[in-house]
């Protein structure tokens, strides 16, 4: 003979308590979760700004960084603008244009001030409603010790507009060699 034990289940009424309770819960949570989606920004738009946010970068970052403009027969050698007839300044040298067929943007610091940016370097229209504005700058990087000197290093900052939405991302072009064409 052995003992029956006592079996306790849920009744009814505990059950019902119990979903209407976990149901209160969950549409509190979905709440929460739909109107912090809704204030947010649309994340397509954020992506697309994104996306041409980099390629701008890439386009500006790929351009040579040298002493004289490339068109400059000293511009292979030049360890200093002092020996440029055309040295490269900030901004873009006189009848320069980005992607232009004759005289194009041909450094980085050519794109310094660039504004209203609404297609891509071969005149593809960008999507509808984005703007893109790029400014160049000497600016130093690294750490005290092994210090590449703003002579030698742009930070370059690429800002992407979509109404009110703004994206910025920031990239720097270092000078691989004082004499190098690249
Ligand atoms: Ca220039
Ligand atoms: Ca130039």
């Amino acid at each position: 003979m052995y003992a029956r034990s006592r079996q306790h289940g849920v009744t009814l009424i505990e059950l019902i308590v119990f979903i209407v309770i976990v149901g209160v819960a969950l549409t509190g949570m979905l709440t929460v979760l739909n109107l912090t989606g809704r204030s947010g920004a649309d994340p397509m738009i954020r992506k697309q700004m994104l996306a041409i946010a980099e390629g701008l970068m890439d386009e500006v970052a790929a351009q040579p960084f040298t002493w004289c403009d490339p068109n400059d027969p000293a511009a292979a050698t030049a360890i200093s603008a002092a020996v440029c007839a055309t040295p490269e300044v900030m901004g873009f040298e006189a009848g320069e244009t980005r992607g232009g067929a004759v005289t194009p943007f041909d450094n980085v610091n050519d794109y310094n001030g660039l504004a209203g940016i609404s297609t891509s370097i071969t005149g593809t229209a960008m999507p509808a409603g984005y703007t893109a504005a790029i400014t160049v700058a000497p600016s130093a990087l690294g750490p005290a010790a092994s210090l590449v000197p703003a002579a030698a290093s742009l930070l370059i900052t690429v800002t992407v507009s979509f109404n009110t939405e703004n994206l910025t991302i920031e990239g720097y072009r270092t000078r691989y060699a004082p004499n190098s064409l690249p």
